[in-house]
């Protein structure tokens, strides 16, 4: 690498991920012609969960602008800066609609996780509304978590009050920064999905603000080292492998959409759709 003073290069030679930046069609039809593996379940719930201000917000609204082909804020995004409390709270689900349908999936966005936050409430929230014990209105509390005695709480969760992958949304311009408490409280999470054999996949978003090599060209996303450093860093951190990290732009100050934005969270709405879906199978077949 570099000598004595010259900056080193942050540019790979060669993507050291294979990517097609034209598949944005082809996803999208596959997406819109999904149909579930479980004659019971008619639609698979996915949790996305993740640091305050991480984007999760903003993910839901960019798969939405990316079927729609227009921006989109359903869901709403804080667009204060340097918030410290989350600004989505209560538990409700997002549908995606697309060529005249709404595709078979339900997005339910889990209010921010906070480091010096308790580390029981908010983990046993995340670890209920895994496991379909948490009704829509739930209002995400920092201090207590929803028992079995609350009204929105539901004691025998059918198989489609489930969710069958859980989304972590991870700023890629933190997560260097990553606070030791919040990793544990992903730790416990996992374990306990993970026994439960529950997918899991991390959307590293706000590429475009850790690379300026990225901000200038979407393109570049698997050329860039810082890029795939902090990829490295979301997998050992979290426990993940490399192959579960998807890494996004979120629409956030745009007022088109972009086709190298949309195949981006496009790519990672399959991987999160699939693998749900898997598990699908799975559970059939037990
Ligand atoms: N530059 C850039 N900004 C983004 C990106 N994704 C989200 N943002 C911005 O980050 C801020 C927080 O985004 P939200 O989507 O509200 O984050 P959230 O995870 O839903 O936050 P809470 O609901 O508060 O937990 C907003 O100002 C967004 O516009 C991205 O990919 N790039
Ligand atoms: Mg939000």
């Amino acid at each position: 690498m570099g000598s004595s003073g010259s900056k080193p290069i942050p540019e790979l030679d060669k993507p050291w991920r294979e990517f097609d930046f034209g598949q944005k069609e082809a996803l999208k039809e596959k997406l819109e012609n999904f149909s579930l593996s479980h004659p019971d379940v008619k639609e698979i719930k996915i949790l996305v969960a993740g640091q305050v201000g991480a984007g999760k917000s903003s993910f839901m609204n960019s798969i939405d602008s990316a079927f729609k082909g227009r921006i989109s804020s359903r869901a709403l995004v804080d667009t204060t800066t340097g918030g410290s409390h989350s600004f989505t709270q209560n538990f409700k689900g997002f549908t995606i609609n697309s060529g005249g349908k709404s595709l078979p999936f339900v997005f339910k966005d889990i209010m921010g996780l906070e480091p010096e936050v308790l580390v029981g409430a908010q983990t046993d929230d995340i670890i209920n509304a895994v496991f379909g014990h948490v009704k829509d209105g739930y209002k995400f509390n920092e201090k207590e978590a929803l028992t079995h005695k609350d009204e929105l709480y539901t004691s025998d969760p059918t198989l489609s009050d489930q969710a069958f992958c859980l989304v972590y949304v991870i700023d890629a311009d933190k997560v260097q920064f990553t606070d030791a408490k919040l990793i544990d409280k992903l730790k416990i999470i996992r374990q306990r999905i993970s026994d439960k054999g529950i997918p899991q996949v991390i959307v590293m978003t706000k590429v475009d603000e850790a690379c300026p090599l990225v901000n200038e060209d979407l393109r570049k996303i698997y050329t860039s080292k810082i890029i795939k450093k902090r990829m490295e860093m979301c997998s050992a951190k979290i426990g993940l492998p490399l192959s579960n990290i998807f890494p996004v732009k979120n629409y956030h100050d745009e007022i088109n959409t972009e086709d190298d934005v949309d195949v981006l969270i496009l790519k990672a709405l399959e991987q999160i759709v699939q693998s749900a879906n898997d598990r699908l199978v799975d559970i059939q077949s037990d």
